[in-house]
């Protein structure tokens, strides 16, 4: 037998600590006879699953781990992950023991054997699988992201939400400079990214019922999904944030006119009412923005969130300048019709303020 590392399992985990002895112990019993690692990928739990898995790691070298500080996020801890081992194959398992470890040697296997595949899947949706005792509810939205992300992606896998699979490490490497790396089903990402379909085998597994802890999957991270979706399809074309920041933008027109109305309505002249729906579309914005938009850079504190609305709000009134300064000269200057002016002036604007605000308002210094 040789030692050479086979394999490493990546293991995502927020708040898992209950699960993580158990994962430990399937793997080992799983992978018995096999060279693998276990590279646990923590965002800084509260609940210390990092240091639950560091006590394991002492006595046993084959685990590993890595705390991420200040960062959330599935796609991207999987990444991490996947980029820190030296085994030619990784496979990204759940840490809450609702995937099954016992498919991981026949993963390994038929890589191994087979040079031409570059993929294992662990499959929900093929015969032998099942998605066990999830409600209908559920199944129903797993459904319908399934049917989405089918839209986007090259091959026909039955189950491309899968969040257990065994690729080709080579691959990652050569395809994570490229990963969008939000949102949640980072297999997904991998096919999609890969210029040449990747070859890919599935297997059937039965999703198990989540004992310890809780799910994470909420209506922000289902939102992140329809996001990466969109990136994949049409984010060459008009950026995702560029898209939030301008789809944001007009509902703040909307909240503009609706404080204008209303001050209007209260007796107050038109200046000052102009001047309340501008700095009530500013705000929402601010915060909408901080919340969807940058969220992984989410100001926080009063202090940061003071400061970055005041900085949004400059870039904004400079971007509203440049905005009404473009239309007038096209309207006055080169004939061009009102409407063609004021829009050409409204998408400069919106350019001006989503490049500036992400430099100066939620830029990293
Ligand atoms: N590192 C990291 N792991 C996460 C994050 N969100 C979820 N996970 C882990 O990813 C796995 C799947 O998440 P889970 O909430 O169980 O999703 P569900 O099974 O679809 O409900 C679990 O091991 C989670 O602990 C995250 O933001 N960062
Ligand atoms: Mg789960």
């Amino acid at each position: 037998m040789s030692d050479l590392l086979e394999i490493a399992v990546v293991i995502p985990t927020f708040n898992e600590r209950a699960n993580v002895p158990t994962l430990v112990a399937k793997l080992d019993q799983a992978l018995v006879g096999r060279q693998w690692e276990a590279i646990f990928v923590d965002d800084d739990s509260p609940d210390g699953t990092a240091d639950a898995a560091r006590e394991l790691a002492r006595l046993d070298r084959r685990v590993r781990v890595i705390q991420r500080i200040g960062r959330r996020g599935l796609s991207s801890a999987c990444i991490e992950g996947m980029c820190a081992t030296a085994a030619p194959v990784v496979a990204v398992i759940d840490g809450d023991l609702q995937h099954d470890e016992t498919l991981l040697p026949a993963m390994l296997d038929l890589l191994q054997r087979d040079t031409e595949l570059d993929v294992v899947v662990g499959s929900r949706f093929v015969a032998g699988g099942g998605t066990g005792d999830w409600d209908r509810d559920r199944v129903a939205k797993s459904a319908f992201a399934t049917k989405l992300s089918r839209r986007v992606l090259k091959g026909d896998l039955s189950d491309p939400m899968s969040g257990f699979f065994a690729i080709r490490t080579d691959h990652v490497r050569r395809l994570a400079p490229d990963l969008s790396a939000i949102g949640f089903k980072i297999l997904l990402d991998l096919m999609t990214t890969s210029s040449e379909p990747l070859r890919f085998a599935e297997l059937p597994y039965t999703f198990r019922l989540r004992t310890e802890g809780e799910s994470k999957l909420d209506h922000v991270v289902a939102m992140e999904y329809l996001i990466a979706l969109y990136d994949r399809m049409f984010g060459h074309v008009v950026p995702v944030r560029f898209a939030m920041f301008s789809g944001i933008g007009v509902l703040g027109v909307g909240v503009h006119m609706g404080v204008l109305g209303a001050a209007l309505s209260l007796g107050a002249d038109f200046l000052l009412a102009q001047i309340l729906g501008a700095m009530s579309a500013m705000t929402f914005n601010f915060f909408l923005n901080n919340t969807l938009t940058y969220r992984e850079r989410r100001l926080k504190g009063f202090r940061k969130l003071f400061d970055g609305w005041v900085s949004f709000c400059i870039v904004c009134s400079v971007g509203l300048i440049a905005n009404i300064g473009i239309a007038a000269f096209l309207h006055d200057f080169r004939d061009g019709s009102a409407a063609g002016s004021a829009l050409a002036g409204i998408l400069v604007g919106a350019v001006w303020n989503y490049a500036l605000s992400s430099k100066f308002t939620w830029g990293r210094y």
